[in-house]
């Protein structure tokens, strides 16, 4: 029969846009967007990303380097990855609270708490972005640790992970009735094709410690930096996190690191010889394929009052 007046077909719900996929299983937090099929991963020892899966050209790759020697039981800190450095880079100078803290401090090897994922739509369709959020405090942290450290703190470490990109971000509050002073770093570990052709710009000028020398103070020549041997180097750009840096291979832009309040970046490749003297460092010739770009507050030291927070964060954008 025709009816003149046939109602139009409802109006079909609208789909749900597609939603980022969050599983926890084990000690071990994934999201991968139904977008791209782009991924991370994260451990919650120290809650460290230990996979970045992302999308460049239609290549999905691993953009991030982790060793095959890589302890991932929680009793050893993650040789790759990013790991989070808080409250102390590198070791303490004898006449400080964080003196007794193993070398880059105790939230590394601590097992954090998921706290949830939240969706944003971000810049792009819906469902391209998904973070998530990771928890410690001094009460939940390696005991043995915090009790060399006795400081009343909280952190929020939150992973972002959007179509070419992943950032992540740290506050850390201070929540005694105490001061304290901290460093914090995210000690990501890139990978490259090769760092012998792996260049770094924007640091050209910049005044920067060598721990290969010392910690001698020394000014990067104006350029990019390439990689010939060791490289240990604690960098104070002078526009502090304004200045963007840029990997490139064989002279093509791979990554964009981006910061917000961490004003110092580590750049850290262990080269053929002392690669040998890190255990976990497997392959030895992985030096070759990795190159630690570490944004962080570490040249001095931050105060925190009582109720006071801190936050700084990193984005790693593929070019
Ligand atoms: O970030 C550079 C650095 O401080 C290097 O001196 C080297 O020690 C690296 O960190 C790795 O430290 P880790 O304690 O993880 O072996």
């Amino acid at each position: 029969m025709d009816r003149r007046n046939k109602p139009s077909a409802l109006a079909a719900t609208k789909a749900a846009p597609p939603q980022a996929r969050v599983d926890l299983v084990g000690d071990r937090v994934t999201a991968v967007l139904p977008t791209t099929g782009e991924s991370v991963e994260v451990l919650l020892t120290g809650a460290t990303v230990l996979s970045w899966k992302g999308l460049k050209n239609d290549t999905l790759a691993e953009r991030l380097w982790l060793s095959d020697g890589a302890i991932l039981d929680g009793t050893k800190p993650v040789r790759g990855g990013i790991p989070v450095v808080f409250p102390v880079f590198g070791q303490s100078p004898a006449d400080v609270a964080t003196a007794k803290l193993p070398q880059h401090g105790l939230a590394r090897t601590s097992r954090w708490d998921f706290l949830g994922k939240s969706e944003s739509e971000g810049s792009g369709s819906p469902g391209s972005s998904v973070t998530l959020d990771f928890g410690l405090s001094a009460a939940s942290a390696n005991p043995a640790l915090s009790a060399l450290w006795p400081f009343d703190f909280t952190l929020l470490y939150r992973v972002t992970l959007e179509p070419g990109s992943l950032r992540t971000s740290i506050v850390i509050t201070n929540a005694g009735d105490k001061a304290f002073d901290f460093h914090v770093l995210l000690h990501t570990y890139l990978k490259v094709d090769d760092i012998t052709s792996t260049t770094v710009s924007g640091l050209g000028e910049t005044e920067y410690s060598d721990k290969v020398e010392g910690f001698k103070t020394k000014t990067q020549a104006a350029g990019d930096i390439a990689f010939t041997g060791e490289t240990d180097r604690v960098y104070k750009p002078a526009k502090g996190a304004e200045q963007a840096i840029t990997v490139s291979s064989a002279g093509a832009p791979v990554y964009g690191v981006t910061r917000d309040n961490l004003a110092d970046v580590v750049v850290w490749n262990p080269w053929s010889e002392k690669v040998h003297s890190v255990g976990d460092f497997a392959p030895k010739e992985g030096y070759r394929n990795m190159l630690c770009i570490e944004p962080g507050s570490v040249s001095s030291w931050q105060t925190l009052e009582p109720n006071e927070a801190f936050e700084g964060a990193q984005l790693l954008t593929l070019l």
